[in-house]
């Protein structure tokens, strides 16, 4: 979307050391957490375009350990995608330098960074051909295949206990008793579909304390729209979004994005009647991501695949419930029950996963065994 050009943006911009004239500012609305803007500059005739991005520092408390992640994380990136013939300028971000010496700015209480604008690409919030959602899990499957040596214990934990299902069914408990935006009430029978499913919570925590499924450099944010994919050829180029790239399960970045990519419908379409998993599209992405890393995967790891989505949809579900309690504080929002139609239809996908988890793990197996 075109906006006028702010002219605190483009004093933002200066820290950066961008120069030129600005030519032309947008905003981007499709991520929940950052404020995304795409500016154009005039540098002596020659155009140039830059992702400025505040950083939401109310979910991402420590942008110092933010970006020294992403900084190391996309240098490394930068390195494998040359050796394997690849373009880093286009297949990984680019983050620029302040004037501090730091890869973020403060202007105030608002803090900033800067990337480079991958051009000629598009992002998508609902899967137009199944080939799209093939190519999605191809990406996630070789950003995870990239990263498989990546020094993990240098991570930091820049959200805790983010994909923690357990300890956000606690801090749903917690919403409900204080009860912060007085919705409490309202919401009795989806807080009880919630609970209900509570006992499944611990499922891939405890795989991992059995050793049956390893700690790996994750994405952890995998919805579709965390995906860049090239306007001629639809593949996937980029993946974008690194703010939660953290030590985690392999699962959790495939069930999110089912979770995401999977439903018939989007994320928050009021209407639940359209809100089902295609088992088509489950199939796509199963499909693209099993052929880049089932190599790599355990068995428990291929038998959770299906359970995931439902695992991961049901986090989701919760969190965006918790929120709703909260009163928004957390997800941004275009009204003021987004939260609660978003929680809905994401309980809607768990029962519809539920119903169809014996034919996912079919679905999953026979591709599986193609690959190894
Ligand atoms: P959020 O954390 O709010 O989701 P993102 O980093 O995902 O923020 O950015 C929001 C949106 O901006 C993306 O979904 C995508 O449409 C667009 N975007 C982000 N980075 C780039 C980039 N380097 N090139 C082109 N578009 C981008
Ligand atoms: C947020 O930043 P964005 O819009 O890509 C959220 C994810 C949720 C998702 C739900 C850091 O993702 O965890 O699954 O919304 N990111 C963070 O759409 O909380
Ligand atoms: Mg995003």
């Amino acid at each position: 979307m075109a906006v006028d050009i702010d002219n605190e943006i483009v004093k933002v911009c200066r820290h950066f050391n961008i120069k030129g004239e600005a030519v032309s500012q947008s905003v981007f609305t499709d991520g929940h957490i950052n404020t995304t803007l795409l500016i154009t500059f005039d540098e002596d005739g020659e155009i140039k375009k830059y992702l400025v991005q505040g950083i939401n520092t109310h979910v991402f408390k420590n942008p110092e350990e933010l970006m020294e992640n992403i900084v190391n994380v996309t240098t490394y990136l930068r390195k494998k995608i040359a050796e394997n013939g690849g373009n880093p300028e286009r297949e990984t971000l680019t983050f620029l330098k302040a004037e501090n010496g730091k890869y973020y700015f403060y202007v105030g209480d608002k803090c900033w960074r800067a990337y480079n604008f991958i051009d000629n690409s598009h992002t998508c919030n609902k899967i137009e051909t199944k080939e799209y959602f093939e190519n999605a899990g191809r990406s996630f499957g070789n950003f995870q295949k990239h990263l498989t040596d990546y020094p993990m214990h240098t991570l930091h934990e820049t959200i805790k206990d983010f994909h923690h299902t357990p300890k956000r069914f606690d801090n749903l408990e917690q919403a409900i008793k204080t009860n912060a935006a007085g919705r409490a009430d309202s919401v009795k029978a989806e807080i009880e579909f919630a609970m209900a499913r509570r006992p499944q919570a611990g499922r891939l925590l405890k795989l991992y304390k059995d050793g049956l499924i390893p700690l790996r450099v994750t994405h952890n944010d995998t919805k579709l729209n965390n995906i860049l994919f090239d306007d001629e050829t639809n593949e996937g180029i980029c993946v974008i979004d690194l703010d939660t790239i953290m030590p985690g399960f392999s699962l959790y970045d495939f069930g999110d994005a089912i979770r995401f990519g999977g439903n018939t419908t989007r994320e928050d379409d009021d209407n639940l009647d359209n809100v089902d998993i295609s088992l088509e599209l489950f199939e796509s992405y199963a499909e693209g991501f099993l052929s880049a890393c089932a190599k790599a995967l355990t068995m428990a790891e291929v038998e959770n695949l299906a359970f995931s989505a439902m695992l991961m949809t049901l986090e989701c579900g919760i969190r965006f419930l918790t929120d709703y309690l909260d009163g928004d504080v957390y997800f941004k929002i275009k009204y003021s029950e987004h939260n609660l139609v978003r929680a809905r239809n994401q309980f809607k996908l768990v029962y519809e996963i539920e119903k169809h988890m014996d034919e996912m793990n079919d679905i999953v197996m026979r591709i599986y065994k193609k690959y190894i």
